[in-house]
Order: C-alpha cells, then structure tokens, then sequence
C-alpha cells in the first residue's frame, strides 16, 4: 500500500446519532455492580458505593458512565434476571437523577426496558442482539444508540470459539450480519456503534489484529462508516503483553497505564468511544490524540 493510500485509509470518526458529539473520541466510564467482574468485581456492589463511583468518573471527565450488573469475564455464569436488576436499579436511576449520561451495560431487555425508564440514554449490549431478540426491538422503540457488540455466545465457554483463520474478516463479516438483523428488527442504523468485543471468543493476537485494523471495522456494507467502541480496558491480553520476567501475566492494578496507551492509538486511529476504568488518565489521552488528528490535516477527520 502506498502512503497516499494509508492516509486515505485512516477514518473519519463518525458519531452516533441522538448523543452530544465533541469533536474527540468519548470517554465511557465504567461501573460493574458486580460481585466477579475480573477487573472491579465487588468493589462497587453495594447501590451506594456504586453511585458515588459513578459521579467520580463523570467528574474526572467521563462522557458517558455505563452501569452493568451481570460480569462477563470468560468462565463466568449467567446471573439470574432478578439479581441484575436489583443490582442496576437504584444504581442507573439515581446517576441519571444526578445528570449523568448513562448507558446499560446488558443483554436483556428486561433489564434496558427497566434502564431506559429510569433514564438511560444508551444500551451497550455486548451480544449485539443475540442473547435476547427482544432487545434490538425494545431500543428501536426507544429510539437509543445501540453499542452492536461482535459475540460467539456466552462467556461460560465463549474462548473454546476463539477460532479464527483471518480475525479482521471473519469478525467484520459476523458483525455486518449482527448489524443486519438489529436494522432488521427496526434499529435505525444511524444509532448503532460497533464494536469487536475485544476477549470475547478472542485470544491475545485475535485482539492486536483488530485493534489495529478499526478502520475495516467501521465500514460494514455500502453505507457511512460505524462509530466504534473499544473495550480494552485492564484485559488480560495487556496483562499478558507486560507479563514478569517469570512468565505471569501483569495483575488488573497494573494494566491502567497500557489502557492509556491503547486509548490514545485507537482515538488517534478514529475510534468514537473508549470504555474505561480509570477515567482521567484515558480522558487526557483522547484529547491528545484528538490534537495529534487535528494537528495531521483534514483528511483525517
Ligand atoms: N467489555 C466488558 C464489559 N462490557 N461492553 C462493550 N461494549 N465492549 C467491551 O469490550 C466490554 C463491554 C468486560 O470488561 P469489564 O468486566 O471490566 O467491564
């Protein structure tokens, strides 16, 4: 490829509609009222904790808090419909109440029905309308932006389907059929994010070759590119990545300054949405790369 062409090939970052749109790559907070996510899990479990947590990143600069109460860390069980919504209810109603932008981190439409109700403005679900075939319909009722996330099933067994001859193109062409059937069952495409569901049925080297490759991502069929989302925030292919001299993998506690690397090369490469623990660092880092894009010229968007 020639270098006129790679210029060429870096994306605009296109936005979802129905959400304020600054001109930099959002930052999305995250809060897992959970007691097993592999990163956070029981430390915002109770409402109040939760809360508090949230209005802290929305002060430290995050666009967007995502409030979830089911972990999907691989291995992990299905937590019963009851259970997640008793641990998202007071959590979503009461960040909302404060004016925070808030968007649901879940598969059910139960719970989004409950969400969206409550205030939310966003539903990230990260089986991209295959857990639950109601929830594509539920959101083009309500007329939200839909983070389409590409998923291989459950995580109880998810990584025995990280199974790829060429991750980029089995991944775009998964999730062109996922955006399909969520436009299908009447989501407005201007309102759909897409996501590759970084670890979710991916190893390690699955991960690098679509972070690097979001352009591809983005454009899925003949219409504007896709807003992306990038979730790789304290995954175990960082930890993997800054492993000791003994072989282990990093702990989660020391994976926050490689997030903020990855949040600066996907901004910088047109993502529209990093989703994040550690709120202001990666805020620093989107506007950096968003001065590196604007500093680059105009065909970089
Ligand atoms: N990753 C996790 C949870 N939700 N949502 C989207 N859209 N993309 C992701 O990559 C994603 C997600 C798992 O991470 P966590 O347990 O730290 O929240």
């Amino acid at each position: 490829m020639t270098g006129e062409a790679r210029i060429q090939a870096v994306p605009v970052r296109a936005h979802p509609a129905g959400l304020p749109a600054p001109p930099r790559c959002q930052v999305m907070g995250v809060v897992n009222v959970t007691p097993d996510s592999f990163s956070d899990g029981g430390t915002w479990l109770e409402p109040a904790a939760a809360v508090t947590h949230g209005l802290q990143l929305a002060a430290e600069g995050a666009d967007l808090v995502d409030v979830g109460g089911e972990s999907t860390r691989p291995g992990a069980a299905r937590v019963d419909e009851a259970e997640e919504l008793r641990r998202i209810g007071p959590v979503v109603t009461e960040l909302a109440a404060a004016g925070v932008l808030v968007s649901v981190d879940t598969m059910r439409s139960a719970v989004a029905e409950f969400a969206l109700g409550a205030g939310a403005r966003l539903v990230n679900d990260i089986s991209g309308g295959q857990a639950d075939p109601r929830l594509p319909r539920l959101v083009a009722d309500a007329g939200v932006p839909y983070v389409v996330a590409h998923w291989r099933g459950f995580s109880r067994d998810m990584q025995d389907r990280a199974v790829y001859d060429d991750v980029v193109r089995e991944v775009r062409d998964e999730l062109g059929r996922q955006v399909d059937a969520v436009t299908a069952a009447g989501v407005d495409p201007s309102m759909i994010i897409v996501d590759p569901g970084l670890g979710f049925a991916k190893l390690a080297g699955h991960n690098w070759s679509l972070l690097t490759r979001l352009d591809e991502i983005s454009r899925l069929g003949g219409g504007p590119p896709f807003p992306v989302l990038i979730g790789a925030s304290r995954k175990s292919f960082l930890g993997r990545l800054l492993a000791g001299a003994d072989g282990q993998p990093r702990p989660v506690a020391g994976r926050d300054d490689a997030t903020v690397a990855v949040s600066a090369l996907a901004a910088a490469a047109g993502a529209w949405c990093v989703r994040v623990h550690a709120v202001a660092a990666n805020a620093d880092a989107v506007r950096v790369a968003a001065r590196w894009r604007d500093a680059r010229g105009p065909e970089a968007g």
